[in-house]
């Protein structure tokens, strides 16, 4: 009994895992919008986010999709920046990695090139 709740449990919270959106942010250049999120919290380090773009509200489904994190130089801390390629994973959903060094305020620019069309840039930033 003891082993079937914890079986039980463990599918519960692989559930709710699949599910939780731990970061989420939106951002709008025209009529593109883009909506970030990140099953975990922001992190120093390596952190995964899914980018959804929407074109005057349906899916962009076939843009290449690049993100620039970067953070100006401050008192004794040089600038910082680091660019990605994000993976298509179709319906507008496109998956990235960003490094992101330290804690604070990142900007971060959404580059996307479409197949066809003009290319655009959303601006956000990132704060944790
Ligand atoms: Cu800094």
């Amino acid at each position: 009994m003891k082993t079937l709740a914890k079986i039980f449990f463990a599918l519960l919270l692989g559930a709710t895992l699949v599910q939780a959106t731990a970061f989420s942010k939106d951002a709008k250049f025209r009529t593109t919008t883009v909506h970030i999120t990140a099953d975990k919290p922001l992190t120093t380090g390596a952190n995964t986010v899914i980018v959804t773009i929407k074109k005057n509200g349906k899916p962009l489904t076939d843009a290449q999709v690049a993100l620039k994190a970067f953070m100006p130089a401050m008192p004794g801390m040089p600038a910082m920046s680091s660019k990605t390629n994000a993976t298509n994973l179709g319906n507008g959903q496109y998956k990235a990695t960003l490094n992101l060094a330290m804690s604070g305020t990142w900007q971060l620019h959404i580059f996307i090139t479409p197949k066809k069309g003009k290319r655009s840039r959303v601006k956000t930033t990132l704060n944790f």
